[in-house]
């Protein structure tokens, strides 16, 4: 039987539009799919270089305005890597349309706003899913297996950092992703985002959190316009104000009473894209950090006494999650793999008609606590994720 064909509309040709276009023009070539993507419409605001990235990713056509890509009728899904401040009118235009939905992190710049997309998503009966990609590293996947099979017992700690060190020189320009308008918070929503949404997944529901935030560099340059393309950019003569956090520090409880300490910072030099949890429980614990993707480290307290000590599981083996798709055992995988992983969980959804996960409710979940732990630095007390 012919598998069902999807035609995808993407959002955004810059870092993330180039991640979520590999996944598309990969995943079929690995995994054994229920439907095909269609790589069909690529949408950004300047022509000349929306024009260059369909020719370069593989998309069959570009537009320059989303309404009209969302209001196409031979588009499926709309997947939308545009800065944080126009996923919303994005994904509610896209939804009211008719079209699945597959938006970046954070979902939204606040709470309200990350309800009303939830809620015109669910009116619209259209499948949603956040891009999370961590869940999708093997390593995670198979933490949570072990998790959920009791092989590290009840949950005490969860402790998360994301360090990074991209803005660390005080000349670096003010990029959106230094911009609250545009991108709601700075190392918070975009780092931290990920750690809460680890800790959900891993862990459970968080209950309350306290905070703290430092911004350490105040002014900037501002970016000379165009030459903003992943972490990098050119500074002009002008300066201007940081409105984000440089680093956002929380200490949290879950809902099934274990405790956590999340960091998240653009100023560890040395860092530079250092994702890292430690989970421990009654009968273990386990680690990962996203540097060594490919390996969990697991301690559990029933080996040998005299024999005990963390073991590194090498999370390539054709049975760990995902990994059946890749290599032989060993033959490692990287950063970007996380992204086809999830368009495979995407388009298996949408071509078995059930939710993707994450889905939105994860996004608006996640959003609870960023939004909370804000509030919490503002009124300098322990605030419950309820009170959202
Ligand atoms: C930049 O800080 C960034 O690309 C984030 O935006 C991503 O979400 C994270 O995965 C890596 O770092």
């Amino acid at each position: 039987m012919a598998k069902k064909k999807i035609n995808v509309g993407l959002v955004g040709y810059k870092f993330m539009g180039k991640a979520h276009s590999h996944a598309y023009h990969d995943v079929s070539m690995f995994f054994d799919m229920d439907a095909e993507p269609v790589m069909k419409v690529i949408c950004g605001r300047d022509e000349k270089g929306v024009k260059a990235a369909a020719k370069k990713f593989g998309w069959k056509e570009y537009e320059t305005d989303w309404k009209k890509l969302v209001e196409r009728d031979d588009i499926d899904l709309v997947d939308i890597t545009a800065p944080s401040n126009a996923h919303k009118e994005i994904a509610i235009g896209a939804a009211k349309a008719g079209k699945h939905v597959f938006c970046e992190k954070p979902l939204a710049l606040n709470v309200a706003d990350a309800r009303e997309i939830l809620e015109v998503v669910e009116k619209a009966g259209v499948k949603h899913m956040i891009n999370f990609n961590y869940r999708k590293a093997p390593a995670i996947a198979l933490a949570k297996k072990m998790i959920d099979d009791g092989l590290i017992g009840k949950i005490y700690h969860f402790r998360g950092v994301y360090l990074q060190d991209w803005i660390i020189d005080p000349e670096f320009p003010i990029v959106w992703r230094l911009d609250k308008s545009v991108a709601g918070s700075g190392s918070h929503g975009d780092l931290n985002a990920h750690i809460i949404d680890l800790a959900r997944y891993l862990v459970g529901d968080f209950d309350c959190v306290v905070g703290m935030e430092e911004t350490f560099i105040k002014e900037r340059p501002l970016t000379e316009i165009g030459t903003t393309g992943g972490l990098i950019a050119k500074a002009t003569g002008g300066r201007g104000e940081v409105t984000v956090d440089d680093a956002t520090l929380f200490l949290a409880k879950f809902v099934n009473g274990a405790v956590a300490t999340f960091e998240a910072t653009r100023f560890a030099a040395g860092r530079r894209n250092h994702n890292r949890f430690e989970i421990n429980g009654s009968k273990g614990s386990i680690v990962f950090n996203l540097e060594r993707m490919n390996e969990l480290e697991y301690y559990n307290v029933d080996d040998p006494a005299g024999l005990q000590g963390f073991r590194l599981i090498q999370a390539t083996d054709p049975s760990h999650p995902y990994m059946h798709a890749w290599w032989p055992a060993a033959h490692i995988i990287g950063y970007e793999h996380t992204f086809i992983h999830q368009v495979y969980d995407l388009l298996q959804a949408i071509a078995n008609d059930t939710m993707p996960m994450p889905s939105f409710v994860d996004g608006l979940k996640c959003q609870e606590v960023l939004d909370a732990v804000v509030k919490s630095i503002q009124e300098k007390r322990w605030v419950s994720i309820s009170e959202m």
